[in-house]
């Protein structure tokens, strides 16, 4: 049998998917995010094979360079991708490798990017079959026979996540160093310091009802209902009774404090039936927390959510309005003042206090530095906190993004999508105001107001920006 993989893989199928990511980051990454694992790609990988339609695969974060890409694909019939658009000026040059490799072959391309930017993957030949939307229960007809299906498709997902497979995690890529595969648990993920190793990744719940306008996937993920809390717990178990130990847990769902009624279940039972009681990483939203402030706190103190995630984005009322962020200064406020009162309580215990994973954007089309000046203001307030700061990016699919790209201001392109969080990405946006206010370089009129202790934390946070 042909070899394909370094010593391990062989050749199993005529069939390739083909994981896709920055070079290296499955080698030596540039940070921890770049690890995470694709649940779309172990999801219908899993759904194939329980169907005995197979697959190879690798991932472009397992070679260094293009060139070792385009020896892997070759000998394959069928190239399979799950797009999104950060990753599409990846498949775009792999989707060309591929046939300039195997001419006579097909590239199936799926995934979110098809979903928001079908015109721009229209445009380029070497995708021979597109499919839109979720794909459960259109992938297995469309790899075993992709020439019976038009150019492009709408794949038809599951009505609740109940009907998911656990992912077979073990159809996952693997870390392609030595190095790199002492610390990654593989099939669980690394650790990135939110939680000890190893980590399991979970999704809960497919999409977020908000409507953000640098976001709002509820117009472009069709609903689905939420994975049922018994099932949560039982894949877990099963994770750490298999490929265990399982150190903690991140809970990859846009939006997990949503639906009291589900998270009521899972306080009740996450700590009862949980083979021990991981700390988790989750998402919550400012304007929830003040509404359900009971919840939250009870979240807090019996499941150990020890890292809460927040999209604060901005802390002026201004910007929060352009992004439709209905959540304003004073929500952000209230939820920090909570998330402190309970984390010294709980350190007054002797228990780990909660930490914030707080996400920031700068360079917001109609920012004015008075906006961003609180921005720093309210992330040095928090008590504890990761901050994750980037530049705001005009993601295709949103309602801002989509509106920057129609004036022709998104700087993103085919061969530059990417998401380093220092790049530049819309037109007119004084970038070098931001990297001397991320360089300390603004202190005066940051601390403006701020009690003295707070003022002496530094305001220089180029550090935090995060490409996650
Ligand atoms: C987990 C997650 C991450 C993780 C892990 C990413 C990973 N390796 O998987 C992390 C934290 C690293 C991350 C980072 C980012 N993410 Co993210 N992320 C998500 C999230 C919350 C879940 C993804 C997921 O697993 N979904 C569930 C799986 C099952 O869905 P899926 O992969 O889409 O697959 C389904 C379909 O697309 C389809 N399908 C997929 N492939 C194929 C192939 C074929 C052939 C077929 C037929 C069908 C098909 O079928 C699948 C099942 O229905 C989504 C939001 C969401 N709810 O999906 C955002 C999301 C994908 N992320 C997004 C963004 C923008 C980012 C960032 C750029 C952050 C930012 N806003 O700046 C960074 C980029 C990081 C980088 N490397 O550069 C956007 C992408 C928008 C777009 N137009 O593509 C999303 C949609 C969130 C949003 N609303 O903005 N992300
Ligand atoms: S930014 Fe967060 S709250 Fe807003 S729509 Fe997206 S996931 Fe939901």
């Amino acid at each position: 049998m042909l070899k394909i993989f370094g010593a391990k893989e062989t050749k199993k199928s005529n069939r390739l998917w083909l994981d896709l990511g920055d070079l290296g980051d499955l080698i030596n990454p540039a940070g921890p995010h770049e690890q995470w694992q694709d649940h779309g790609l172990g999801l219908l990988r899993t759904i194939l094979h329980q169907e005995g339609v197979l697959t190879d695969m690798f991932s472009t974060r397992q070679c260094a360079t293009w060139d070792e890409v385009r020896k892997k694909m070759q000998g394959y019939d069928l190239l399979i991708m799950n797009v999104r658009s950060y990753t599409y000026p990846a498949a775009y040059r792999a989707a060309k490798l591929f046939k300039e490799v195997n001419p006579n072959g097909m590239v199936i391309a799926g995934g979110m990017h098809a979903t928001v930017a079908l015109d721009e993957m229209l445009a380029v030949p070497e995708f021979d079959r597109i499919c839109q939307g979720p794909g459960e229960k259109t992938i297995v007809d469309l790899v075993k026979d992709p020439k019976s299906f038009p150019r492009v498709t709408l794949g038809v997902g599951t009505k609740s996540m109940d009907e998911w497979p656990m992912i077979d995690r073990t159809l996952w890529p693997k870390p392609n160093s030595w190095k790199l595969n002492r610390k990654f648990n593989w099939p669980l993920e690394p650790e990135c310091g939110w939680g000890p190793p190893g980590v399991a990744t979970m999704l809960t719940s497919r999409v977020c009802p908000w409507q953000c306008v640098f976001c709002n996937e509820s117009s472009y993920i069709p609903n689905m209902q939420r994975r049922s809390v018994d099932l949560v717990i039982e894949e877990l178990n099963m994770l750490d009774e298999k490929h265990g130990p399982v150190g903690s847990i991140v809970i990859h769902d846009s939006m997990f404090f949503q639906n009291p009624t589900w998270l009521k279940e899972w306080i009740e039972k996450y700590p009862r039936n949980a083979r021990k009681l991981w700390p988790y990483w989750a998402a919550a939203r400012a304007d929830t927390v003040r509404q359900w402030p009971d919840l939250f706190e009870a979240l807090l103190r019996e499941t150990n959510w020890t890292t809460v995630s927040i999209g604060f984005e901005s802390g002026s009322d201004r910007v929060l309005k352009i992004l439709n962020k209905e959540c304003t200064e004073e929500d952000n406020y209230f939820t920090i003042d909570l998330l402190n009162k309970i984390g010294d309580d709980l350190e007054r215990q002797g228990k780990k206090a909660p930490v914030f994973w707080s996400n920031i954007m700068l360079g917001i089309p109609g920012e004015q530095p008075e906006d961003a000046f609180k921005t720093l203001r309210m992330i040095k307030y928090m008590r504890r906190v990761m901050p994750s700061i980037s530049f705001y990016a005009p993601y295709p699919g949103s309602a801002l993004g989509n509106q920057l790209i129609a004036e022709g201001k998104s700087m993103m392109s085919k061969d530059n999508y990417h998401r380093f969080p220092d790049d530049e990405k819309v037109k007119g946006v004084d970038y070098k105001f931001y990297r001397e206010l991320l360089a300390g370089k603004f202190d005066d009129e940051v601390n403006k107001g701020l009690p003295e202790l707070i003022k002496q934390r530094s305001s220089a946070l180029a550090g935090s920006l995060i490409k996650a």
